[in-house]
């Protein structure tokens, strides 16, 4: 027994950011210390992601997790108990092979990863060092990323308003983490006077906290943050660049063509790669997230050539999963990875994906997910794992803040003894 010996979990149902249930858990160490998270959830979700354990029937509409929650507290605090919780490597080992099933579908990725997490800020709290320093390698420096911040959201995350579901700001030019998220928050202010100027409404907010508008094209959307970044009174490209999310599994029809239902339009996996050139052609698009849906090679490997020159990332494509990660570097499709801890349930082996990326030259971005909590570990990851990028939803709402607040600090905080990624994150560009 040390200090940072697990001696008992505890677990319950929570609420996420759109009030749907989630599982929270405190992990308690020999020493007295102690370490809590929650989880979060995807809305657009990737077919081979690890796969959340749901209740069913009829509580919260068969959405409760007190099955998840029960399998915390009993078959997964009978395996853990007695472990090093700053073992992570062997703590989520331990969970892999009591699961069972390569999708962690048996004891619910969702309960696993309430462990891995809430273990990692116990070990960290027991040891008096911050979670960012707990999760680093030795001897790595701490790295604040860029950050990928929404302004308009369509797609699953606001009613399917436009096609696209992440329209993003990437302040490129700013010089601190700071300065990135006042150009963010004032290109997102920029935005919305530009819509309320074209008579739409932007009161209400999508998912991430980004404006949900009704636009006809998506084309139109693009010119909407142009727009924004010039009221804001910065030049786009140069300070600000685009990112978008183009979540296209969430676009393709069986027989491989994809809708964009707001256009009335219908194109092959080529077609699409064409219209995403003349985007990149008449906007400063510097990040295009999953231009094709999770399992069309073809159309990725299409797409990395056409799109070269800019970040092409995978997010439903690879699911944060090592060995689909693998195959896309083997096949040269796509230059960098979305990092969902919950797509792959436990933060070691989302951790090797980073490392896996970085070996092979991906850049990689760490993410939330459209339904978060007021949590704010996965900035810590981040600056820890050194991955260079973030995204976490927009300048509002405050499970979106509560990342962005936290970056804010440890760049108080650590002063000159941190560096800010800035626009090197972005490999293409550098
Ligand atoms: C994404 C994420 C976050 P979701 O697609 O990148 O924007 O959405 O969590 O719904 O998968
Ligand atoms: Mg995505």
């Amino acid at each position: 027994m040390s200090d940072t010996t697990i001696t008992g979990l505890l677990a319950w149902e929570a609420l996420d950011s759109r009030g749907k249930p989630t599982v929270g858990c405190e992990v308690r160490l020999d020493g007295g210390a102690a370490g809590r998270a929650t989880v979060p959830s995807g809305a657009s979700t990737g077919r081979h992601e690890a796969r959340e354990l749901r209740d069913g029937g009829n509580r919260y509409g068969g959405q409760g997790v007190r099955t998840a929650v029960a399998h915390v507290t009993g078959e997964i605090a009978d395996a853990v108990r007695g472990l090093d919780a700053t073992d992570q490597a062997g703590l989520d080992q331990s969970m892999r092979g009591l699961d069972g099933t390569p999708d962690l579908g048996r004891l619910g990725a969702n309960a696993v990863l309430a462990v891995s997490v809430a273990a990692a800020i116990a070990g960290a709290t027991a040891r008096g060092v911050p979670l960012h320093r707990a999760v680093a390698d030795d001897g790595a420096t701490p790295l604040l990323p860029l950050p990928m911040v929404n302004v308009i959201s369509g797609g699953a995350h606001s009613g399917r308003s436009i096609d696209v579901q992440d329209f993003l700001a990437v302040p490129v030019g700013a010089g601190s983490f700071a300065e990135a998220i006042e150009w963010a928050a004032r290109v997102r202010a920029g935005a919305a006077d530009e819509l309320a100027s074209r008579g739409l409404p932007v009161a209400l907010v999508a998912d991430e906290g980004g404006l949900g508008p009704l636009l006809p094209t998506n084309r139109s959307a693009l010119d909407v943050l142009v727009a924004g970044i010039e009221r804001a009174g910065l030049r786009p490209g140069e300070d600000v660049g685009i990112a978008i999310d183009v979540a296209a599994t969430q676009l393709v029809r069986e027989d491989g063509r994809y809708v964009l239902a707001t256009e009335r339009r219908e194109l092959t996996a080529a077609d699409l790669v064409e219209e995403l050139a003349a985007w990149c052609a008449a906007y400063p698009i510097v990040s295009l997230e999953d231009a094709l849906a999770e399992d069309d090679w073809a159309g990725w490997r299409t797409g990395t050539q056409r799109l070269a020159g800019r970040q092409l990332l995978g997010d439903d494509l690879f699911v944060t999963n090592p060995e689909r990660l693998q195959r896309g570097i083997d096949e040269g499709v796509a230059n960098a990875v979305l990092v969902k801890p919950n797509q792959i349930g436990t933060l070691d082996t989302a951790r090797s994906v980073v490392r896996r990326a970085h070996a092979a030259g991906y850049a990689t971005v760490l993410s939330a997910r459209s339904g978060e909590t007021e949590d704010d570990w996965l900035a810590d990851l981040a600056v820890g794992w050194r991955t260079g990028q973030i995204k976490v939803g927009s300048t509002m709402r405050s499970e979106r803040t509560a990342k962005w607040n936290r970056l804010l600090r440890i760049e108080a905080e650590l002063g000159d003894r941190i560096a800010y990624a800035g626009r090197s994150a972005l490999q293409v560009l550098s």
